[in-house]
């Protein structure tokens, strides 16, 4: 391996082909394929493995309701989930099913290893079983009879059987050992918690086979017994790359331990607890990293198969195109909270985000460069003082870029990007090129060459979401981002010359279909707005509210009047670093009250932008803390 590049490996959960993907599926799989992709663009070696898990009492049930045998069944939808990745560019190394050979029989040569060894005993099982989580739920946490699923809260079923057993008791201690040496391993760190708590209640042997079903893998030595899905499923991540293969073995110690494993916070259990026990059972070393991202919600409702409220990836494919949804899910979803989608929403993310700050801004510079016929730009033998300050915005940007990237917080990540859009747009802007071009041929050219290598750069970053589009970006520009030195391209003086076609759009603006709240008029007297008071305050410290999606508590310093203590409901709009150290207008004379068993001395003003998003009501300069807004 050379000394610089290294091996990503990186997986998304196997999804059960008993129906076809949805949006959710697509989200852990766009993840997934970002973060493989922008490993690929350091020259990284990557795998990126996905599939579908094709075995187990829910796909019996879903084949039986079709009229089909499971495998007609299986060989039929997981068509569906590759052209699905398909038509969104899905970049994937393998596809892997449970019901292919070589898995099958490594699964049963590890089942085999595991019962030499003693971690594996027969014995009998009973307790409730959750067939659409295929899980058991364990007795601390269901009382009544036929309680319903914690998880899925679907209704389950009792199960009486003889059962091998894995020990999962003797890795209890292991596993918290574990998780005390590596605080990283998931991210958003958060969720480890609820992991750590769950063993350190204690764990049970784990049931790994079933008697009373018959579609999953025979269990080695014992033909009454199939495997559990969940210790056949688990294992796809080594058998993908090749565990159980002889000829593999080298391929399989190169890619081995998986550097990411990407899923939905509902299984989060079975890959933080059950999968590291596997591992540690089996001699081989742990993943690298689980990133646990939140629902895809309609209204109020987690977005499931269940729930009938899916949304067909194809059907938003054919509608807005596969870049502009993978932007979607990667600038709209936040990797650690439960977000809403909805398809103004993404009319609206359009809208703003590629049509106008990123499309338009290529637009205006194809367009001008166009109309004073200048097809070259060279770069200019030296910079202004704008332009060097734009780079070094941009290396400032990539800085940050890169530490939420690393922390696969995407969202994050691509909210910095366009932060530093709108900079290339304002600075654009400020330039006025179209004044410039008649009196200064150089200055104008300078303008257009800064646009485009900022706009260059940009595009580097962003092709791991929108690898098409920003591919055609570059392609306008003449240049391309084969074989690109990231670093170089970002940090080194500017010197490309750049070759522009001009070309339609690179996105598309779609109408909105709500209308605009229509604004009522009414008048109150002087009298009346003089009861408001209304006062400036700087906000010192912003933290969360423990169980509140929506609620920051700001503590904020209003000079005369102290501090106070604010409930604000702009987290999702606004980040800690939008909010900390500004200053901002506030009722202060808002009777207190209560929310979320807090109380707020106050209210933080806010105004909305053409975006949805809110933003803080600030004053243009700074003033005594405490001061009247009259
Ligand atoms: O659990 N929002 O498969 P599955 C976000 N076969 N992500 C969602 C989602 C939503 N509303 N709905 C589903 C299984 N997902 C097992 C996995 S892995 C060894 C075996 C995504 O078809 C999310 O990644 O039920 C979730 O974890 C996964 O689909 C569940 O897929
Ligand atoms: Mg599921």
């Amino acid at each position: 391996m050379e000394s610089d590049h290294q091996k990503f490996y990186v997986t998304t959960p196997i999804y059960y082909p008993n129906a076809k993907p949805h949006v959710g599926s697509l989200y852990s799989t766009v993840l997934a394929d970002v973060a493989a992709r922008w490993h690929q663009l350091h020259g990284d070696r990557v795998f990126f493995l996905t599939g579908t898990d094709e075995h187990g009492q829910k796909i019996a049930q879903a084949a039986k309701a079709a009229g089909k045998s499971p495998q007609d069944f299986v060989n039929d939808i997981s068509k569906n989930f590759k052209e699905a990745w398909k038509a969104f560019n899905i970049n994937y190394s393998h596809f892997i099913r449970t019901t292919d050979k070589h898995h099958t029989e490594a699964v049963q040569h590890w089942l085999t290893q595991l019962i030499g060894q003693g971690d594996i005993y027969k014995s009998f099982y009973s307790g409730w079983y959750c067939v659409s989580c295929e899980a058991f739920v364990s007795e601390k946490e269901v009382s009544e009879k036929a309680p319903a699923c914690p998880t899925c809260g679907r209704t389950t079923e009792w199960v009486s059987e003889e059962s091998y057993f894995f020990k999962l008791s003797a890795y209890q201690d292991k596993l918290l050992e574990f998780y005390k040496n590596n605080p990283d391993f998931v991210t958003p760190p958060e969720r480890l918690h609820e992991v750590i708590a769950f063993v350190e209640s204690g764990l049970k042997d784990l049931s790994i086979s079933r008697t009373t079903i018959s579609w999953g893998i025979p269990f080695p030595g014992d033909e009454h017994h199939v495997t559990y899905v969940w210790a056949d499923a688990l294992n796809n991540y080594i058998t993908g790359v090749g565990y159980g293969d002889k000829q593999r073995q080298k391929e399989f110690n190169f890619w081995w331990p998986c550097d990411l494993h990407v899923m939905g916070k509902d299984i989060i259990r079975f890959h933080a607890i059950y999968w590291p026990a596997f591992l540690m059972a089996t001699g081989l070393e742990l993943p690298r990293k689980l990133l646990v991202h939140g629902w895809i919600k309609v209204g109020e409702q987690k977005m499931s198969k269940s729930l009938g409220n899916v949304v067909d990836p194809l059907e938003l494919h054919k509608e807005f195109g596969a870049d502009p949804i993978r932007f979607y899910l990667i600038r709209h979803m936040a990797i650690n909270q439960d977000t809403p989608m909805s398809i103004e929403d993404i009319k609206t993310r359009i809208n703003s985000d590629l049509a106008h700050d990123l499309g338009n801004l290529l637009n205006r510079l194809l367009a001008l460069a166009h109309k004073y016929s200048t097809s070259s730009l060279p770069a200019p033998h030296t910079w202004g003082p704008e332009e060097r300050a734009l780079q070094e915005e941009l290396i400032a940007m990539v800085t940050e870029f890169k530490l939420e990237m690393g922390d696969y917080y995407f969202h994050r990540a691509y909210a910095r990007v366009w932060k530093f859009i709108h900079t290339i747009n304002a600075y654009f802007h400020a330039q006025e090129p179209w004044k410039v071009a008649g009196r200064d041929r150089e200055k104008f050219v300078t303008i257009l060459s800064a646009t485009a290598h900022t706009l260059y750069a940009c595009a580097a970053l962003i092709w791991p979401v929108m690898p098409q589009s920003m591919t055609e970006l570059c392609t306008a520009l003449g240049v391309s981002l084969e074989g690109i030195h990231l670093e170089k391209l970002i940090t080194e003086p500017w010197k490309k010359t750049f070759t522009l076609t001009v070309r339609e759009p690179l996105f598309k603006q779609y109408e909105l279909t709500t209308e605009e709240p229509r604004v009522e008029n009414s008048y109150i007297s002087f009298e009346d707005f003089t009861k408001v008071d209304l006062r400036v305050g700087t906000i010192e410290e912003v933290s969360d509210i423990p169980g509140s999606e929506k609620l920051y508590k700001l503590m904020v310093n209003f000079g005369e009047l102290g501090m106070r203590q604010i409930c604000s409901g702009v987290k999702q709009h606004l980040t800690v670093e939008d909010l900390r150290g500004k200053q901002a207008v506030f009722v202060a004379n808002l009777a207190p009250r209560k929310i979320m068993g807090i109380e707020s001395q106050g209210m933080l003003l806010v105004a909305e932008n053409d975006k949805n998003k809110l933003e803080i009501v600030t004053v243009a300069g700074p003033v005594v803390n405490g001061a009247r807004i009259r």
